[in-house]
């Protein structure tokens, strides 16, 4: 693949006006014909030819107004068609006829077949795998598309829009037709037809516009899209009373499909999800799966506005539709449920994912300025950084400014492709602030670090901080310039109330946000009565790592203190962290291990304190992850001694809280029907939690055997087996827990791909002979995405100490899976590639044998783009 560079950009020499799609559909031999309507834009030269993207196309037939183009006329290869001498001024038709094999589609990009049905996806460029076309989101044009399909097989054919009619065609065949009013690009096309079961509901909008709502789903698993219909309403009426955004079509498909490289797709009015995302009910479903569901399915109809209706110029401005919609779902999940505690979530996956991708060989800006794969560029930073963007503008403008911007951005860029730049302008234009310093958070890559220090003069009652903040050096940006950092910030006193400062001095405030815009700043706070605790980044305002040192006893005021919750539990994770990193250090020196009595009363404190809601509490208990601490130490891993640091943490703690921990178990039972809200799920949440700490500080299995045989939902059962796997891994009882759940729910892969990930993060080395054996289960499917990525991925990904094997087992093995599925399914290749995204930091051991290990990989022949592409930035 060649590079793209975010300069090279301009417009196409020829605008498309129409399309007009017929697909006679057939496993192995569908015929496409596109109608395509250009002119030629103005001042374009009379000579220059239409050049038109491809990718693995058989063409059958070009027309140009319905006559034969003489071959000497174009030129088609592998990646484009080249037609040259087309009309100078007037608009002309080009007619192309293609034929796809949908069921031998193993990429999943264009057409694909998914258990017996038709479906498409086309972001980023898989429209060019269905025909010749200017394939570029830039390009947005008015759609009609006729599907003709065998009856029988294919009783539901399903396009964008609004549904024209259609009819049976006499000879077993029947056709539909479809036309979607509104301009789009063609990554937003999508078809779907098969035999599907379907669920209906309606909506009514806010100015009288009736809806129709379905979802299909495979027949027989109707019931399980109930969650997602109601998740899918609450969402159109939020979008309403917050964005004052409403639907435009008479009808909003979705359709589940069990093979899909993704969460899902927002294709105009017919969104495509990975089953995992729609499906749900008590006895299957956890309560992750229902706030995922919940998020995903509100994500993908928000997009109708920030994507669909105004979307992106080319791909390197991914971020203006990705980052506003993950903030717009994170809104939105914050007020359906607790926001402290969806904060928490998040922040806890900005860390563990983007920081990680931030600080290693795969660190690109937001807005990044060059790509070899755009599907490589589908990534936490774009997503989850791309939302902290959007939302420190909204900490920085305020809610009315931001609102006002946000109208701004909706009424001038309505049906347009559109850059960052458009939208910053926007918020710039409603506040009259200059937001270009803000700016770079879209350009330089890499997670700022703020230090700051502080001393307090008693006798002139004042506070000074001094703050330095510094961007780390990323692959090709070296030198970094000051960012704009709105710094949320409260200074407590001894008492626990906060101090309101007289003055401030060397820094602009706003309420509490603090706006750090130089590398040094020393800002005074006068009128401070006594020596203020300060409780740094509130609310996580800024993703940013901060350096303060601050000693057990101040975070213990800041967890008891706090007016904003996110920071109670920040300085108790914080303070869990430090404790982590130094038994870490204790392992890898053979020392006795060590758990602070400071953090054993704060989390106890929490933990049993009936004021902070139970999902609050459960956040509190669960400690950083070892791949948190990885990150926490930064270079010369050992995961080895990380997990025995962190084991003799729990143990610490398990001991201590052994009567706190067994009275939550029993006060946080619940009674009567299985109910998925936000606070029944934080009740199994804190009880779980506290089960955890039980079984840990017990030898034996029976505790957690008990809880497997009384769970009456997913949420509790899977979390017994997890517990029992993690912790008692060859018991009996485990080998029968595990045979049984299998056998219970052998015919629902989405629950099997629960009982594969937790057999796939069982710590240690003997795992890996585990997954392996795994992979031979009739159970397992190779081609299937779910599958491999909840055995191969989950190992990888998320157990540190088996994947990093001190004798390099575990990257040999990736390695070795990722070239075998490569060969289908690069996009979900390359992705799971990226778990070795910081091998780097590993000690030297480790970090050799992956080294070769990815040498193994970026030597093999026949490498797609997507994985050559990771593989080389990764060893770079
Ligand atoms: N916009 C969607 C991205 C997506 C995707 C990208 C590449 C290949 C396959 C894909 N499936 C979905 C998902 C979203 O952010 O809403
Ligand atoms: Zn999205």
């Amino acid at each position: 693949g060649q590079i793209v560079h975010l300069e090279d950009y301009r417009p196409t020499d020829f605008v498309l006006e129409r399309v007009d799609l017929t697909f006679e559909l057939d496993p192995r031999e569908t015929k496409v014909e596109a109608r395509l309507i250009f002119h030629r834009r103005e001042g374009v030269s009379p000579s220059a030819p239409l050049v038109l993207d491809g990718d693995e196309l058989t063409m059958t037939g070009l027309l140009l107004d319905q006559v034969d183009i003489p071959a000497a006329l174009y030129e088609a290869t592998d990646e484009a068609l080249i037609i040259r001498g087309l009309p100078e001024t007037a608009p002309f038709e080009i007619t192309i006829t293609t034929v796809l094999s949908p069921e031998t589609n193993t990429k999943l990009m264009g057409l694909y077949r998914t258990s017996n049905v038709y479906c498409t996806q086309c972001e980023a460029e898989g429209f060019r795998r269905i025909t010749y076309f200017p394939d570029r989101p830039d390009v947005l044009a008015v759609y009609t598309v006729n599907i003709i399909a065998d009856k029988a097989a294919a009783p539901l054919l399903l396009s964008n829009g609004n549904y024209l009619g259609g009819a049976d065609m006499g000879d077993g065949r029947h056709f539909a037709s479809w036309f979607d009013p509104h301009p789009k690009p063609s990554y937003l096309f999508a078809l779907v037809a098969g035999d599907l079961g379907v669920v209906e509901d309606r909506f009514t909008t806010a100015s009288g516009r009736e809806v129709a709502l379905k979802i299909y789903v495979e027949h027989g698993k109707e019931p399980r899209a109930a969650y997602a219909m109601d998740a899918l309403k609450r969402a159109m009426k939020w979008d309403e009373e917050v964005f004052g955004r409403e639907y435009d079509l008479d009808i909003f498909m979705i359709v589940a499909v069990s093979d899909f490289n993704m969460g899902a797709m927002e294709n105009k009015g017919l969104n495509v999800f990975n089953d995992k995302y729609v499906l749900a009910d008590p006895e299957t479903a956890t309560d992750t799966d229902y706030a995922n569901i919940e998020a995903i399915i509100a994500h993908e109809y928000f997009h109708n506005w920030t994507g669909n209706r105004i979307t992106c110029r080319d791909w390197f401005q991914l971020c203006l539709k990705e980052g506003l919609t993950v903030y717009r779902d994170h809104e939105f999940s914050a007020d359906m449920r607790s926001r402290t505690v969806k904060r928490i979530a998040e922040v806890r996956h900005l860390k563990s994912e983007q920081f990680p991708e931030d600080a290693g060989p795969l660190a690109h800006p937001v807005r990044p300025t060059k790509y070899r794969e755009i599907n490589n560029f589908y990534t936490t930073t774009v997503y989850e950084k791309g939302s902290e963007v959007t939302r420190m503008i909204a900490t920085i403008l305020g809610r009315d400014l931001f609102k006002k911007g946000m109208d701004l951005y909706f009424e001038r860029h309505d049906g347009q492709a559109v850059t960052i730049e458009d939208f910053v302008a926007c918020f710039e234009a409603a506040s009259g602030r200059d937001l270009a310093q803000f700016s770079l958070w879209y350009h330089q890559a890499g997670t700022p670090l703020v230090t700051a220090s502080g001393s307090y003069d008693a006798g002139k009652q004042t506070y000074t901080l001094s703050l330095e903040q510094s961007v780390p050096p990323t692959p090709e940006q070296s030198a970094k310039a000051p960012m704009h950092i709105p710094l949320r910030l409260g200074l407590l006193l001894e008492d626990g109330t906060e101090a309101t400062p007289t003055a401030v001095s060397g820094a602009d405030i706003t309420g509490d946000v603090l706006h750090l815009t130089e590398r040094k700043q020393t800002v005074v706070f006068s009128g401070i009565p006594s020596r203020p605790v300060p409780s740094f980044n509130r609310g996580f305002s800024a993703p940013i790592n901060l350096h303060f040192e601050q000693g057990a006893r101040d975070r213990a005021l800041i967890a008891r203190h706090e007016t904003d919750l996110f920071a109670r539990w920040q300085a108790l994770n914080t303070m869990a962290l430090d404790n982590l990193v130094k038994a870490a250090a204790e392992a890898r020196r053979g020392q006795p291990l060590t758990c602070d009595d400071a953090l054993i009363d704060g989390l106890l404190a929490a933990a049993a304190e009936d004021r902070l809601e139970p999902a609050f509490r459960s956040q509190v208990l669960s400690l950083p992850s070892e791949a948190d601490i990885a990150r926490e130490i930064g270079s010369n891993n050992d995961p080895d001694a990380i997990q025995a640091g962190r084991q003799a943490v729990l143990a610490a703690i398990a001991a201590a809280g052994s009567n706190t921990f067994a009275q939550l178990v029993d006060r946080m039972s619940l009674s009567g029907p299985f109910r998925p809200d936000a606070e029944s799920a934080g009740r199994r949440a804190l009880r779980n939690a506290a089960l955890s700490y039980v079984v840990y500080a017990d030898d034996r299995p029976e505790k957690a055997t008990n809880a497997f045989r009384a769970a009456n939902n997913m949420t509790d059962l899977s979390h017994a087996l997890t517990l029992l796997a993690h912790r008692f891994p060859d018991a009996d009882e485990t080998v029968d827990a595990l045979a049984s759940f299998k056998k219970r729910f052998a015919d629902n892969a989405l629950v099997i791909d629960k009982w594969f990930a937790i057999q796939a993060t069982i710590p240690g080395a003997a795992t890996l002979d585990r997954v392996r054996a795994l992979m031979s289960d009739p159970l397992f499917n190779a081609n299937n995405p779910n599958r491999v990525r909840s055995l191969v991925g989950t190992f990888a990904f998320a157990n540190a100490t088996g994947f990093n094997r001190a004798d390099g087992e575990g990257y040999r093995f990736l390695a070795h899976q990722i070239l075998d599925i490569d060969a289908r399914n690069p996009q979900l290749a390359a992705r799971i590639l990226t778990s070795m995204r910081s091998w780097r930091s590993l000690e030297k051991v480790r970090s050799g044998h992956a080294r070769s290990a990815l040498e193994g990989i970026a030597g093999a022949a026949n490498l797609s783009a997507d994985v050559s592409d990771i593989v080389e930035r990764m060893l770079k």
